[in-house]
């Protein structure tokens, strides 16, 4: 097994990585940018190594700048997570070629999955169904017509390099053939610097259903059952599961032994994912894609499989310990991403802001996987997904009913989070139901719904009323008991001085105050109870300075002594003015309740 290993990504899947490293009892590198500098990967890592500015094509997506932190700390492999270097076979082979390992498929199976057509050929002729289309790129409008006219419309032309929507062109008629093909090419060329395209029959309202694979490098290959990644909004996920609720047993044993199949003829080893689309029962490969992805925790929940830890031990050579009949398929599990982002403002990602309270939920069937913590500044230079919270039951039901509570235990206050979107999901009848297809959210859903659910469930102060002119606002929350029952109660006080809370003894008063931050104006009063001629301390605690000595003039109000009592400071004076006759206390002593601390005569 390796003794240390780069983790070339940030966030939570970071951390996720560290944290399987961290059980085989590997060291972990962290890179970060200088966006990242307090970020939670680089706190989690036994070491961390700067490799540029804030951009991720100066830091992250710098190939010879992680290679070179590799090969300062030492390590000997480097783990990409998802996205950034993650798939991009010529850094696989650089990789390859330093003295680290790869922790992922070969380079050359990486190009030969990276390209669609090839991808397609190599599964058709793996006895894999496709989508109905070319397995060669198109170059005319006139080709695409002749394919078009053999499938009926629509066709869907797709850039060779394409994946996430982008270079994907539907033609629903004759009339649009030349322009789509056009905008697709351009697109390919802009985006994957490749103008070669492709075409096939567009299904209109399929399932996005997709098979995770672990093979080792000895040529086992395991499926370890699929995820349903149907709702989606713009080529985002946000919701997955496992296992699909719109799969029969029998069409599940057939996409499983279809992905094993296919991997298996393209020479694959490490962890992959095939994608498929599934349609009135019928399933087809569109994509392979050869990385850990962000919704693999589902898979883990419901196999007990630790994915991660076993990229690394593939990649170490190690031999797969199971076989397909022994991974079993126990409950159901969703994961939610947690995106900074108004889900009321078109899913605006939040400009930044500070995480001011984060209180994650607990408890049965819930993990967090996350790098951020309380306190953190919110990073927005790269994507707005701060945390991914996975939900696991017994059945779906059990499933939604969990995640119901675990999502209105979830606390985040500093900037939007899409919370009350899932929130609302969990009672749509659509997803609870199961019948959300690929165009649900982006066709069907009713925005209006959207933003009903970010006033029930959203923050408070969504930002409108918070900077109302300059006014200065203090903000109070007190605990109040009314007939024995708890209530809380919030108290704003806008503009005028802070209300004193004062005592009922009132004999001589005190100031309190937290440590270290001084108040400048004494209005909250706390009472020291004192018999006349003594200054008694008005609760237990802890002498931290005697401001007095014996013979001292004071006058009323004069602090005495500080008090520090249940981590606050509290300023004890003299109630009428008078000579000091007696002090009875000194730095550091503990006092109870009513001792003297002081005699005024
Ligand atoms: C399709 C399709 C329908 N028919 N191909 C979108 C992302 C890209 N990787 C492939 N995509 C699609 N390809 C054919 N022949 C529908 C989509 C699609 C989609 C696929 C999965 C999840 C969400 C989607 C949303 C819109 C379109």
């Amino acid at each position: 097994m390796f003794s240390k290993v780069l983790v070339a990504n940030r966030g939570e899947i970071a951390v996720r990585v560290m944290r399987a490293c961290e059980e085989l009892g590997i060291r972990t590198v962290a890179v970060y940018s200088d966006a990242d500098k307090h970020a939670g990967h680089v706190r989690y890592a036994d070491e961390a190594y700067n490799i540029g500015p804030a951009r991720a094509a100066d830091s992250y997506l710098d190939h010879e700048a992680v290679i070179e932190a590799g090969r300062k700390a030492g390590a000997d492999a480097i783990h990409p997570g998802y996205g950034f270097l993650a798939e991009n076979a010529k850094f696989a082979a650089k990789v390859g070629e330093s003295n680290m390992k790869w922790v992922g498929p070969s380079a050359d199976a990486m190009e030969r999955l990276g390209e669609k057509t090839k991808a397609r050929a190599l599964m058709q002729e793996a006895d894999v169904p496709v989508v109905p289309g070319t397995t060669e790129p198109v170059e005319s409008a006139e080709e695409v017509k002749e394919i078009a006219d053999e499938y009926g419309y629509p066709v869907a032309i797709k850039a060779e390099g394409g994946g996430g929507g982008r270079g994907l062109k539907v033609v629903h008629s004759e009339g649009e053939v030349e322009d789509q093909l056009e905008t697709a090419q351009r697109e390919g060329e802009a985006y994957f610097d490749n103008a070669s395209v492709y075409v096939e029959k567009y299904l209109e309202s399929p399932r996005h259903i997709e098979v995770q694979i672990l093979a080792d490098e000895h040529g086992n290959v395991r499926h370890l059952g699929e995820r349903d990644c149907s709702l989606q909004r713009r080529h985002q996920k946000v919701i997955e599961e496992a296992p699909s609720p719109a799969l029969t047993e029998d069409l599940r044993d057939r996409i499983g032994e279809a992905a094993r199949r296919g991997v298996k003829a393209a020479d694959y080893f490490n962890a992959g994912t095939v994608e498929f689309l599934v349609e009135d029962g019928e399933f087809y490969f569109m994509e392979v894609n050869t990385r850990i992805q962000v919704e693999h925790t589902v898979t883990e929940q419901i196999t007990g499989i630790d994915i991660v830890k076993w990229q690394l031990r593939v990649a170490a050579g190690e031999e797969l310990n199971f076989a397909q009949d022994d991974v079993e398929i126990d409950g159901h599990s969703m994961e939610f991403r947690i995106n900074a982002e108004n889900a009321a403002n078109d899913f605006a990602p939040a400009p930044g802001g500070k995480l001011e309270t984060y209180d994650p939920p607990g408890g049965i069937g819930v993990r967090m996987d996350d790098a951020l913590r309380q306190g953190d500044d919110l990073v927005t230079d790269y994507d707005s997904m701060i945390a991914k919270l996975i939900v696991t039951a017994s059945d779906r039901e059990e499933c939604i009913t969990r995640s119901e509570r675990a999502l209105a235990e979830f606390e985040i206050e500093g900037f939007n989070t899409i919370i009350p979107f899932h929130r609302l999901m969990l009672t749509d009848e659509t997803f609870c139901a199961g019948e959300h297809t690929t165009k649900y959210l982006d066709e069907e859903l009713d925005k209006e719904r959207i933003e009903q659910a970010v006033e029930e469930w959203g923050p408070a102060d969504s930002g409108a009323e918070e900077e109302e002119e300059d006014e200065e606002v203090t903000e109070r929350d007190f605990t109040v008991e009314v007939n024995g029952k708890r209530f809380q109660v919030s108290l704003e006080e806008r503009g005028a001085p802070a209300i004193p809370v004062s005592g009922n003894s009132g004999s001589s008063g005190g100031q309190q105050r937290p440590p270290q931050a001084k108040q400048d104006d004494g209005e909250e009063e706390v009472v020291v109870e004192g018999d006349g001629e003594s200054v008694e301390a008005e609760m237990q605690g802890t002498i931290l300075s005697v401001e007095v000595s014996e013979g001292d003039e004071v006058s009323s109000g004069d602090v005495v002594c500080v008090l520090e009592a249940m981590k606050m400071e509290n300023d004890v004076v003299a109630e009428r003015g008078g000579t000091v006759s007696q002090v009875l206390v000194s730095e550091g002593d503990a006092v109870d309740m009513g001792d003297v601390l002081v005699v005024v005569e």
